[in-house]
């Protein structure tokens, strides 16, 4: 199999990061995002053993300064396609996994760069210039590697496993439970046969493994055991635009009748822009006359838009400027230049404000020391 660069992130403490960046009284307190249930908690909260998924009144018998704010999910799911979307403007080769973790194949693009090491600081960089908050980074030769890279220097950190023999030898005296996927129940299941540690299951062929514990787990733990993980990183290729065209078996004569076409052409082809929660800046008009003579005109508007009357009324202008001497066999309308809709351009104060705090000039020191000695 090809050598592959997987880069994994993962936001630190992500709710509540938000929350104590929109509000920095909130700075260094034990505080926890929730109602009667944490969803997460501060890394000073931490310290007092409050968790994700306690409830507030046991977390409060840990720590009782606890600070509760309460869930904005709308905030949070804004800030999570925006940094998405700045993830996305490296690569496309990018699987989400939850609001605030996904996997990167950088296999190509880590070549444009001096070192791995350089690219996790410009990485975690641009997140917090652009959204003011931290996240750790993995890098390995697979998603297992990368994952579990991200959390060793979790706050703000990074970590690189460069190969397996690396990776095997740091996982290998730590507790079963680094591996992703083994969770309480399987880690109880797994003492009994007294494999408490990665190492551990390298006692047991792959054969004992799997009349222990089934195929699939069996042959998991093995190869996650070796640091072996093929899985694919699954991005979807990003769609360049959205359109629909109709041909028509009697070719179109009459103005009326080309007009109430494009109509519904273009009424289908604005549901499925707005359905995809997308915005755009072109639009493009085909007709295929009856002579197979095709042509197509667009219009490149100033601003992104998903509004369907300054589309209908760009629509309407290309398609006057078309000449209906002849029958019409085809029509279509595509919309491109795309964006997704909730990538909200900073305004120039909120982007001094985060050039502002120290942890980003510590990033830029790392890597001018990093570019000097290259
Ligand atoms: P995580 O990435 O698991 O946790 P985190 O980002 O808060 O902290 P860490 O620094 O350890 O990565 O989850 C991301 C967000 O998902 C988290 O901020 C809140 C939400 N969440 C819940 O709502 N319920 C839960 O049980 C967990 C684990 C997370
Ligand atoms: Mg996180």
């Amino acid at each position: 199999m090809k050598e592959r660069t997987i880069l994994h992130y993962d936001m630190d403490a992500f709710y509540a990061s938000v929350e104590i960046r929109d509000n920095p009284s909130l700075k260094g307190k034990p505080m926890v995002v929730g109602g009667t249930v944490i969803t997460t908690a501060s890394y000073e909260a931490r310290k007092f053993g409050v968790r994700s998924a306690m409830s507030v009144m046991e977390a409060r018998k840990l720590c009782p300064n606890l600070v509760v704010v309460p869930v904005s999910m709308g905030k949070y799911l804004e800030i999570s396609s925006k940094i998405k979307n700045l993830v996305l403007k490296l690569t496309d080769k990018v699987e989400f996994i939850a609001s605030d973790e996904g996997y990167v194949d950088i296999t190509e693009i880590i070549k444009k760069y001096p070192s791995k090491e350089y690219f996790a600081l410009r990485f975690q960089r641009g997140i917090y210039e652009n959204t003011g908050l931290t996240c750790s980074v993995g890098i390995g030769y697979n998603k297992l590697s990368a994952k579990i890279a991200s959390d060793v220097k979790k706050p703000a950190g990074y970590h690189i496993f460069n190969d397996s023999k690396e990776f095997v030898k740091f996982i290998g005296e730590k507790n079963i439970k680094i591996i992703p996927g083994v969770g309480k129940k399987f880690q109880e299941i797994l003492a009994e046969k007294n494999i408490l540690t990665v190492g551990d299951v390298h006692n047991f062929s792959v054969y004992e493994l799997i009349s222990y514990f089934g195929k699939s787990r069996g042959e998991f733990l093995y190869c996650s055991s070796k640091g072996e993980d093929n899985r694919q990183v699954d991005y979807k290729r990003r769609v360049h635009s959205v359109g629909n065209e109709s041909t028509f078996k009697y070719p179109l004569e009459s103005e009326i009748e080309i007009k109430r076409e494009l109509e519904n052409i273009f009424h289908k082809t604005h549901e499925r822009l707005v359905g995809k929660g997308l915005l755009c800046k072109t639009l493009t008009l085909k007709v295929r006359f009856e002579n197979r003579r095709t042509i197509t005109r667009s219009k490149t508007l100033e601003n992104f838009v998903d509004s369907r009357e300054i589309l209908e009324n760009t629509l309407e202008n290309i398609n006057e400027s078309v000449d209906y001497s002849m029958k019409v066999k085809l029509l279509g309308i595509s919309l491109g230049a795309l964006t997704q809709k909730s990538v909200r351009q900073l305004s120039f104060s909120e982007r001094e404000l985060f050039k502002k705090k120290n942890s980003v000039d510590l990033l830029k020191e790392k890597i001018k020391k990093i570019e000097k000695n290259d």
